[in-house]
């Protein structure tokens, strides 16, 4: 039945479809990407021949890795149930595929009787054109009709495949925009002059981790007047796939707290970088005496509240503006959030659940991830009322609405964002890290004999298991000022993450110090 399947044979390898799809050695992926494209087919006929997004990345990972997520008709990730049925496909043996896309497909039972609808793309690394073309056969072998984007960054294929499942009647609420790259910048780009205008004198220096937001910042800056906005990328350089990540771009940035080598910079000037797919960002500056400021997701998320809520009220609408963080999120941003006047959510690590907990909980969602993950959602509602609005605050959450990806979290919109943000507030970079103090803190890892007996509850922030060990680390917490630790497995490395903050560095210090005494009997 499935053709193409001799040419893609399964290595020993297990894998697994993780907190954000398929990621591992491109070299072994082979198979897993020419399933997935079996399987997105299978997922566009379930949704009665919607269109599904397929991505093939590996975002901050190094050049030699690689990965495949797929993304359903909205442009949210895959349903957290198809997850398992990703991974079973995946690791079926190479004589057992069919039997086992058989019962797949009796599981999920499709009502569609065409072949489906599959919009896929990729990022700059090298393995990327090979894993395409494996991904192609898995989608001719369903009958699907196949939409190749060829390079994108994530949110934009998360954009287009939204698009493609949206009115394309302009005046129909519902519209979301052109399904192409044009239509993606001209949104992005009309909706930020709306709110800016075209002679802002802006400035912003991107590094874009020698990834697929090097070439794509460059065409954001053809739509954009410089008056209003000048762009500069470094760090562009993706003829050259090996150093793609290299020493640059946001997971660099905020796990070094350093700009990246390559860059100098001048003073109170704002820089950002992306990481290797365009779904992250982090600021920085330097001060006058040259000291590194890193302005991080937790700072975009205060930066974006405090603006959103304060049009908000200016429109005299009655929406619920909340936030949604991770345990990751410094506890001091938390607390200056929090006395902006706003509900704070906490979800496990990962997009997919602050995406899920802002569209549900909130008007206005505003979720990031301290690593930079992160956007803002605005309910049917919200949106209905700005466009409803004729106040110039409510003409300006319109424009917010249609400035930020409401799919997921995009380098691009959410730099755009921040920018007008601070372009209306008449902040200089000072201004905007003025607005609360981190409390000292510190990520570690560990490598441990059996990261899967890590078992946590409360937003991860407390385990279940082992045994005895939480009590351990309450006791610790509890000996230092605004002592907050806690230890979570990871889910994209085979280590668990330790996260640590204290009042002072010394605190600091003693309470890893302890916590990590705790772990010993843990360790690998
Ligand atoms: C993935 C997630 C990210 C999360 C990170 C945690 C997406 C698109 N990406 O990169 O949100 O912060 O994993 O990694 O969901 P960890 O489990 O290894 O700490
Ligand atoms: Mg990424």
């Amino acid at each position: 039945m499935f053709a193409h399947a001799h040419a893609h044979p399964k290595p020993a390898n297990t894998f697994a479809y993780g907190t954000a799809g398929f990621r591992t050695k491109a070299d072994l992926l082979d198979s897993v990407v020419y399933r997935t494209g079996l399987l997105a087919a299978l997922r566009s006929a379930v949704l009665g021949g919607q269109t599904v997004g397929v991505m093939v990345t590996a975002s901050h990972n190094p050049p030699a890795d690689n990965g495949v997520k797929i993304v359903d008709p909205l442009g949210n990730m895959m349903d957290q149930a198809w997850e398992a049925l990703a991974t079973q496909l995946a690791n079926a043996p190479d004589s057992e595929l069919e039997a086992t896309f058989e019962a797949i497909k009796a599981q999920v039972q499709p009502t569609y009787t065409g072949a489906g609808s599959v919009v896929f793309a990729r990022d700059t690394r090298a393995s990327g054109p090979a894993l395409i073309a494996a991904l192609k056969d898995g989608l001719a072998d369903m009958g699907a009709t196949a939409i190749d984007m060829g390079l994108q960054t994530t949110p934009q294929l998360h954009y287009v495949t939204r698009c493609l499942n949206s009115p394309t009647d302009a005046a129909d609420a519902a519209y979301f925009g052109q399904p192409t790259e044009e239509g993606y910048f001209a949104k992005l780009a009309a909706a930020f002059g709306a709110i800016v205008g075209d002679t802002a004198g802006i400035a912003i220096t991107i590094d874009a981790a020698n990834g697929v937001g090097a070439p794509k910042a460059k065409l954001l800056a053809e739509h954009i007047p410089a008056a209003a906005l000048a762009i500069t990328v470094v760090n562009d350089d993706t003829a050259n796939c090996d150093v793609l990540n290299s020493r640059c771009g946001a997971d660099y940035v905020k796990t070094t707290i350093s700009p990246p080598p390559a860059l100098t910079l001048v003073p109170n000037t704002l820089y950002c970088s992306f990481d290797g797919d365009a779904d992250r960002i982090v600021f920085y500056y330097a001060d006058a005496a040259g000291a590194f400021h890193l302005l991080d997701g937790d700072r975009i998320a205060a930066l974006a509240t405090k603006y959103l809520k304060q049009l908000v009220a200016e429109a005299g609408l009655d929406l619920a503006v909340g936030v949604v963080q991770t345990a990751y999120a410094n506890g001091n941003s938390t607390t200056a959030i929090g006395a902006l006047g706003v509900n704070v959510t906490c979800t496990p690590t990962g997009v997919k659940h602050l995406h899920k907990a802002a569209h549900e909980n909130y008007d206005v969602g505003v979720y990031f991830e301290a690593n930079g993950h992160g956007t803002v959602l605005f309910s049917d509602r919200a949106l209905a009322a700005f466009r409803a609005a004729d106040a110039p605050a409510g003409r300006l959450l319109h424009s917010f609405g249609e400035l930020i990806n409401q799919t997921v979290g995009d380098s691009v919109s959410d730099m755009l964002m921040v920018l007008a943000i601070l372009h209306k507030l008449g902040w200089a970079p000072g201004d905007w890290d003025a607005m609360y103090t981190d409390l000292p803190n510190t990520i570690r890892k560990m490598e441990v004999a059996d990261r899967t007996i890590f078992k946590t509850t409360n937003a991860e922030r407390q385990l279940v298991a082992p045994e005895g060990l939480q009590a351990k680390i309450d006791a610790a917490n509890a000996a230092y000022p605004a002592g907050r630790c806690f230890v979570r497995a990871s889910g994209t490395e085979d280590v668990i993450r330790v996260y640590a903050e204290a009042a002072t560095d010394a605190d600091l210090a003693a309470l890893v110090a302890n916590v990590f005494d705790a772990l010993q009997p843990y360790k690998a």
